[in-house]
């Protein structure tokens, strides 16, 4: 496995890569073009200056994570095509510059979703939570002003000003899309783009939604096992895979993330793998925690000896942390935290790779 630390780059990020690069066990960073708006093509030099950036630490930066999906693409609008032109545009840049991973979603309007960017934990740290109660009588437009609030100023990937402009317009067009129509687009996007990741070489790997559950009444299809079935179906291609996000399908219960990791991992359809812990307290209200595993829901070992089985190569992230040691950033994605989860994940892979050659 390669373990890597999402990176926003040198103008929007507080981290610098001089200390990414200090995490001990760090091999890599996950990095995007932010400031490209949602369907245009990335910039050739845009790309090869980060990558500079990134190599000049030695890091890898063979993913990134997104490319987002233009929602006329999500919404089969007859023009979609220009989209995904564009789209494939954009990974032939990006497969030329030696990028191998392309992590993207399909959640229609919203990225991820948290009710709570600094819900005070035990210990006095602070992390995400998400908790139904505090949407269910909200409007879209409300939880994303709490949101931009809740911020303080970072900007979040996922929640651009640009797409959420239109939010009411959004939600009207999707008034009527179901998650049938819904699976029926991603077919037609990853058949369209799929040829040009053969060629080049690049694994796109779907996050699953986050939370795995409809929100607002939206349509959303990468929720749970069955889910994953048939969207590696869709194109039957090691270049159509998974990010296996624990944090994300692990609010749901009934998700097994060992048993996914093993099942699409036995078929090589895992490109990407994002662990980190939740404390799940009821059906659809959770808060992210520290990464070990006494500390929430989930059970890292298992989650990792799985990754392992299916002798995992590609790149891992510690995904999100909490807010400790005073930090002030960006809601999940300070420094402290996020490199202790790393090297968590680390020994444990140390571990299981040792008792495995025993
Ligand atoms: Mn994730």
């Amino acid at each position: 496995m390669i373990m890597t630390f999402r990176w926003y780059g040198q103008e929007d990020d507080s981290i610098s890569l001089k200390h990414i690069r200090q995490i001990p066990g760090m091999d890599g960073v996950v990095w995007a073009l932010f400031d490209v708006p949602v369907g245009e093509v990335w910039p050739e030099d845009k790309i090869a200056a980060v990558i500079e950036q990134i190599k000049a630490y030695d890091l890898d930066y063979s993913t990134v994570e997104s490319v987002n999906v233009h929602e006329d693409i999500k919404l089969g609008r007859p023009t979609r095509d220009k989209y995904i032109e564009n789209y494939i545009r954009t990974l032939e840049r990006l497969g030329r510059a030696g990028v191998r991973v392309v992590c993207y979603n399909f959640m229609p309007v919203f990225d991820w979703t948290r009710t709570d960017l600094a819900k005070p934990l035990f210990d006095g740290s602070t992390a995400m939570e998400f908790d139904y109660r505090q949407i269910a009588d909200k409007s879209p437009q409300q939880m994303v002003e709490e949101i931009r609030k809740g911020s303080k100023g970072a900007k979040m990937a996922g929640w651009e000003p640009e797409r959420l402009k239109s939010l009411e317009a959004l939600f009207e067009a999707y008034e009527g899309v179901d998650e049938e129509q819904m699976f029926s687009h991603l077919g037609y996007f990853l058949r369209a783009i799929i040829p040009t990741c053969e060629k080049y070489g690049i694994r796109m790997a779907i996050h699953p939604d986050d939370p795995p559950c409809s929100v607002f009444g939206l349509p959303r299809i990468v929720k749970s096992e069955r889910d994953l079935e048939r969207i590696v179906k869709l194109v039957d291609s090691p270049c159509n895979s998974l990010t296996i996000c624990s944090g994300s399908l692990g609010a749901n219960l009934q998700n097994d993330i060992p048993a996914i990791i093993r099942r699409f991992g036995a078929q090589d359809r895992v490109a990407f793998a994002h662990i980190r812990n939740i404390q799940v307290c009821e059906p659809w209200v959770f808060h992210e925690t520290a990464h070990k595993s006494r500390y929430g829901s989930l059970d890292m070992y298992d989650m990792m000896k799985a990754l392992h089985e299916v002798n995992f190569t590609g790149p891992i992230r510690p995904d999100h942390g909490r807010m400790i040691w005073d930090e002030q950033g960006r809601p999940g994605y300070g420094l402290y935290d996020r490199a202790l989860g790393a090297n968590y994940l680390c020994g444990l892979w140390d571990a299981i790779s040792r008792a495995d050659k025993a």
